[in-house]
């Protein structure tokens, strides 16, 4: 990867992913694109930033063009329970924006990522161990979209010969820019609520396990399965990948540990819930460790130690909103 493009730049990875490639290929090589700067004046102010609505196929490649892209990261989807209020809605712009991906990186040879998800499961797949190849059958339009990502990066791949490569991420938890509209996204709010209120009102049942992940080891992720070598890739799109599985009591229980006055209640939010229980327990990321070397560092302890301490720092700055 030389020039690098990351569209949908201002969301929860983008935000972090662009200062991350920054550091490794230089300010010049990564240029950030979202369909406003609104979001990311963070990027805009300190690197190439082109305001791009992923669905504009001609203003796309007119980015691609300029700046000589070889390879392109599609971050642009409604996630998995913002797109059960409008499936319709969340097929044309998650499944939109991947189309123009993978044809522009088939007409102006771009190698391309376009992240995978746990929503890519559902309920009759294993739920224990996830095998990275098993039933895929998700019940989310999400999840739909996930695995016909899945198939398209394949299908590129094989017919076309585009170098697309993916993972599957589980829920990701950062400081910098909140997810909206996930199923995960209170193991991220947890962190904040215990910051500025000392409580939390977790949106999903006690027991429910999923898996987890700190945005340093996504990051890495990214960079180490884009740069790996591609005559040891025998699956592309996309791998198991996880760091750690946890329950709402066990996310609680590592911030009481620090914070004694923490507390947390549950307002269950059905459709979350449902989406939860249909996704993975802990899957199994055998094939991530030996195709490309994947190997988390971040577990719940070390992620609470940093979590707390940087929003606690943000927080007495004044910083939180
Ligand atoms: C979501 O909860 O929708 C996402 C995901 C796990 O893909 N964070």
């Amino acid at each position: 990867m030389k020039k690098i493009l990351v569209v949908g730049a201002g969301g929860q990875i983008g935000s972090e992913l662009v200062p991350h490639f920054q550091k490794i290929y230089g300010v010049e090589n990564v240029v950030a694109a979202d369909i406003n700067c609104n979001s990311c004046t963070h990027l805009a102010e300190n690197g190439p930033f082109e305001e791009l609505d992923a669905l504009n196929k001609d203003r796309y490649i007119e980015i691609v063009k300029k700046h000589k892209i070889d390879a392109i990261f599609n971050l642009v989807a409604l996630l998995s329970a913002k797109g059960e209020k409008n499936p319709q809605f969340a097929w044309q712009i998650n499944i939109g924006a991947l189309m123009n991906s993978l044809e522009i990186a088939r007409e102006y040879k771009c190698a391309i990522f376009t992240p995978s998800s746990i929503g890519a499961f559902g309920t009759s797949s294993p739920l224990d161990n996830t095998p990275q190849d098993t039933v895929m059958r998700p019940n989310t339009i999400y999840g739909i979209c996930k695995v016909t990502g899945e198939l398209l990066g394949d299908y590129y791949f094989h017919r076309y010969g585009v170098d697309a490569r993916s993972v599957r991420f589980p829920g990701i938890i950062s400081n910098v820019t909140l997810p909206g509209g996930g199923t995960t996204d209170y193991a991220v709010e947890i962190y904040y609520g215990a910051i500025q209120q000392k409580k939390f009102v977790c949106p999903i049942p006690a027991g429910t396990y999923l898996d987890m992940m700190y945005m340093p080891d996504a990051l890495n992720a990214c960079v180490q399965l884009m740069e790996a070598d591609p005559s040891k890739l025998k699956h592309r799109n996309s791998f198991n990948i996880t760091a750690m599985s946890f329950e709402p009591e066990q996310i609680a229980n590592a911030i009481r540990k620090r914070m004694p006055d923490f507390t947390m209640t549950y307002d269950v939010d059905p459709v979350k819930k449902a989406i939860a229980d249909s996704w993975p327990n802990y899957m199994n990321d055998s094939c991530a460790r030996e195709e490309w070397n994947w190997k988390p560092k971040w577990n719940l302890e070390t992620m609470t130690d940093d979590m707390l301490k940087i929003i606690g720092e943000k927080h007495a700055k004044g910083l939180l909103k």
